[in-house]
């Protein structure tokens, strides 16, 4: 009977990087639709929050990186602090990240609020403040407790804090981990980013704790975590909204539930849900031997492949091969470049010189042979120096840089026009 139950509902999110520069580099976003996006990103919050409100969940859970806390500004934590409040006795249960780290100096000091002119964080606010892990009771839950720490700089956090277990102290049948820190065996593509192995745990490591359930942040993959036995014992969210072509598709908030039956152990489980409005999708296509209009054609079904949606989404569209040197390709983005919100384009294509004849007695021709022989030179040159990687050596003219400079040449002798590719 549902009356026997014990219930607990949550809303877990995390890694929402509100401010993060990282938003204006990758994407090329012009400067009004950073702007935009910055604004959408605070409204899809708002969205889950009043979602969560709506429901009356009994916590909201944020295992760290809310915001960039280097370039987090005083209005985007003004309306964090309005958000919360709103949410009356619900308490919020944040757990720093590397990037909204506990410093001195950070905005979840409350003595850095009143430095700056802001008010105080809601009292239903409640924010782990030192690097060793804490338990905070539920205001109104006598069962509940939340376990917690807090990233204290922006480094990485080498320790493996869960190797032994974490004194929980509270006595209460439910104990909610709130946890910034990377799980061995993620996969997700940012799983290979440099720094991204910090404050490292493995499943067993997790399942060794006395954890009813953990809210993990820091890997940007939504990601269920299961014990053993094949109960669910945590999960990611993932980022809250797409920031890079890493983070495809639809990003996630969890609403959680935990019940406890007459056979006194939990089961837990979570639902996804999508709060933003906007995706990004990242499409390729090789547009080799293509007439512009087919190009267009092709460009636009791949993007259209990915699941993109007209109008609303990001996408990123890899164009490589090579085309013949007379077709026309500044059009050929441009007919669909309205068609979304924005579109970026990484064009790896090449005009098709070195398939015609080219007379050696010409000012091309002695150009191409002496830019080949040194592309052959540049090259050798960093075979015997052992410099494999091919950025591995920024100073220094690489192979695909010479080759660059061979098709500016050509492009500025045939077409007295130069194409810059556009190399991200
Ligand atoms: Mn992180």
């Amino acid at each position: 009977m549902e009356s026997q139950l014990k219930r607990f509902t949550f809303l877990q999110l995390s890694d929402v990087h509100l401010d993060s520069r990282f938003l204006s580099v990758r994407l090329g976003l012009s400067h009004s639709q950073r702007y935009e996006r910055n604004n959408e990103m605070l409204v899809s919050l708002y969205r889950a929050l009043e979602e969560a409100g709506k429901r009356r969940v009994d916590a909201i859970l944020i295992p760290g990186d809310l915001f960039d806390a280097d370039t987090v500004t005083g209005p985007t934590i003004n309306y964090l602090i309005e958000s919360f409040s709103r949410l009356g006795d619900i308490p919020i249960i944040i757990a720093p990240g590397n990037r909204d780290y506990y410093s001195f100096a950070s905005p979840y000091n409350p003595k850095v609020l009143q430095a700056r002119g802001l008010p105080p964080w809601p009292d239903n606010v409640i924010v782990f403040d030192t690097d060793e892990f804490h338990t905070v009771k539920h205001p109104l839950r006598q069962d509940v407790c939340f376990i917690g720490r807090a990233f204290q700089k922006n480094e990485v956090e080498p320790r493996r804090l869960l190797n032994r277990p974490v004194a929980l102290r509270t006595g209460a049948p439910l104990n909610f981990f709130v946890h910034h820190g990377f799980l061995e065996g993620y996969a997700g593509p940012d799983a290979e980013i440099a720094d991204k192995y910090s404050a490292p745990f493995s499943v067993e490591e997790l399942e060794s704790q006395a954890f009813t359930y953990s809210a993990l942040g820091h890997c940007h993959e939504f990601a269920e975590v299961y014990s053993s036995a094949g109960k669910l014992i945590g999960a990611y969210g993932g980022s809250f909204v797409g920031r890079s072509f890493e983070e495809v598709g639809p990003r996630l908030a969890l609403f959680g539930k935990v019940i406890v039956g007459p056979s006194r152990i939990p089961e837990c489980t979570v639902e996804p849900f999508e709060f933003d409005n906007r995706r990004i999708y990242v499409a390729g296509a090789d547009v080799s031997g293509l007439a512009e209009d087919v190009m267009a054609e092709e460009l636009a079904l791949a993007i259209q492949d990915q699941g993109a949606r007209p109008g609303e989404d990001i996408v990123y569209v890899h164009m490589e091969g090579s085309y013949p040197p007379e077709a026309d390709k500044t059009t050929v983005v441009d007919r669909f470049r309205d068609s979304y919100f924005h579109v970026r384009v990484a064009d790896h294509t090449r005009p098709d010189y070195l398939s015609e004849r080219f007379d050696e007695r010409t000012t091309e021709g002695k150009f191409i042979e002496a830019m080949l022989e040194y592309k052959r030179r540049v090259e050798k040159g960093r075979a015997d120096a052992g410099v494999l990687e091919p950025d591995s050596a920024p100073d220094s003219v690489s192979g695909g840089a010479a080759e660059d400079a061979l098709y500016y040449g050509l492009d500025a002798l045939r077409r007295q026009k130069v194409d810059i590719r556009n190399v991200d």
